[in-house]
């Protein structure tokens, strides 16, 4: 898998506050989240609680034994100077986002475009939340953004709370991976 077939490698999570993507390395997580919450003091940009102001750590073991470290980063622009740090070294991105959200696919070009530079070519997923709402977008509208830019990018629908969606993200960005160095056996 890109090179150091014994290496962890690292999956990065992204996308915009309240998108799901402390939730979704809980989900997967083999070892107790490390988190870095803090009280929430922009109510405008999402009502939660708390939000992440470091990066989520996470870790998993895929099927074929690979370790995969599972960063997640602060979604609030404020501290997009940690997306490039987190970024750094990445094998791939996730980004989540939140369909109910009438500028999510704002936010899409807005995190897909910030990570492209910094991982291997392709090497990002998209995970849209909440699309069954009332009034949400569907993952069409995201899939159909990201092909007018000419952008390959698979498109899942996911509920950050579901580990099964969640691996399947990452199946889904290890496919990738594994098709880049011609070694795998996805579909
Ligand atoms: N319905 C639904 N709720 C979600 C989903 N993902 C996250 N949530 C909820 O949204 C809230 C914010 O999630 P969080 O993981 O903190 O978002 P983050 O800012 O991206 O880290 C939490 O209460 C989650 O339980 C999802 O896919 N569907
Ligand atoms: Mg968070």
């Amino acid at each position: 898998m890109t090179g150091a077939e014994d290496a962890e490698f690292k999956i990065v999570f992204t996308g915009p506050m309240g998108a799901g993507k402390t939730t979704a390395i809980a989900a997967i997580s083999e070892i107790e989240p490390v988190r870095t919450e803090v009280a929430n003091s922009d109510r405008d940009s999402h009502a939660k609680e708390s939000t992440t102001v470091g990066f989520d750590f996470g870790r998993l073991t895929l099927p074929g034994g690979h370790a995969v470290r599972l960063y997640g980063t602060p979604g609030q622009a404020r501290f997009r100077f940690m997306w490039s740090i987190l970024g750094r070294g990445a094998a791939g991105v996730i980004v989540l986002l939140d369909a109910t959200r009438p500028d999510a696919l704002a936010q899409m070009d807005q995190f897909v475009d910030a990570f492209l530079p910094l991982v291997p070519a392709g090497a990002i997923v998209v995970g849209v939340g909440r699309s069954s709402e009332p009034g949400a977008l569907g993952s069409e509208d995201f899939a159909a953004r990201l092909e007018a830019r000419d952008l390959v990018v698979p498109v899942l629908t996911i509920d950050a709370r579901e580990p099964r969606d969640v691996r399947l993200l990452v199946h889904t960005l290890t496919c990738i991976l594994e098709s880049q160095a011609s070694t795998g056996s996805c579909p």
